[in-house]
């Protein structure tokens, strides 16, 4: 399958109103004079979603959240619904990155639920899935990897387009141990565990939507490793943390595509 590589920032907690509309108004501005070979996305916290939708209208970088509510609205302190991320402007939302798994005790099972959430409400869910250092090395990884795909994706198959867009559901592979870390898992390695994705994919959804999911990797991604980690099969763009906050180095990722 044709699957046109997406660049996806994850501003995590990053970012005050100044700063961010600059950031993702100057991206929508590079991405307007030329062309890029990719698609965009940036995920701001929420306060700055709407600033930023309005910063990046008609350049055709997309918005995503972080996450959210498998609700649609009630009585949830602090929670924000999958509809209200599509009333802001958003056409993705990250669910169960390895931080709130982590942080927020956030579970397979609840990441599905929000992954159902995010459907009901039009979004595509970017569910990220990873290992820890101790299980790699207890030579796990493939194992771990494999149950959290099979508790944490939605039990039914996501909506495909024709176009090189793909699904309407992406998978990230962030091996915990990579993020944040300055390391960076090899390409040898990489390309083991998207493989892997992949089957399983193809086994939960069937061949042509299998297919046309996009696998994103994630991880210390910076403009020195983007092009070989780009380069390995089934690996179709990058969950960038901390360069994403850069505009020179969230570019020169794209420009590696
Ligand atoms: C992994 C990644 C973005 P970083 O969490 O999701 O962050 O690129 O800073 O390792």
């Amino acid at each position: 399958a044709m699957r046109r590589k997406l660049i996806a920032g994850n501003w995590k907690m990053n970012g005050l109103r100044a700063g961010g509309i600059a950031l993702a108004g100057d991206l929508a501005g590079k991405c307007k004079a030329e062309a890029p070979n990719c698609d965009f996305l940036v995920c701001p916290p929420a306060h700055l979603l709407i600033s930023v939708a309005e910063a990046i209208a008609g350049s055709g970088v997309a918005l995503g959240g972080q996450d959210c509510h498998t609700a649609a609205s009630g009585a949830h302190t602090g929670d924000m619904s999958a509809e209200m991320l599509a009333d802001a402007g958003c056409g993705f939302v990250i669910l169960g990155h390895s931080e709130r798994r982590a942080d927020h005790g956030e579970s397979s099972s609840l990441v599905r639920a929000k992954a159902a959430a995010a459907e009901r409400a039009g979004l595509t869910a970017i569910v990220c899935v990873g290992e820890t250092a101790d299980e790699r090395e207890a030579g796990k990884a493939l194992e771990v990897i494999e149950s959290q795909v099979r508790e944490s994706l939605p039990e039914t198959a996501p909506e495909t387009a024709p176009e090189a867009a793909g699904a309407s559901l992406v998978v990230a592979y962030e091996p915990v141990w990579a993020i944040g870390t300055g390391l960076t898992a090899t390409p040898s390695d990489v390309a083991e565990v998207h493989a892997h994705i992949r089957k399983l994919l193809v086994e939960l959804y069937g061949n042509d939507t299998g297919s046309a999911i996009r696998i994103l990797y994630g991880g210390s991604v910076k403009p020195g490793n983007a092009a070989e980690l780009m380069a390995v099969g089934d690996v179709d763009g990058a969950l960038v943390g901390g360069a994403s906050l850069k505009l020179d180095d969230f570019w020169a990722i794209g420009r590696s595509c």
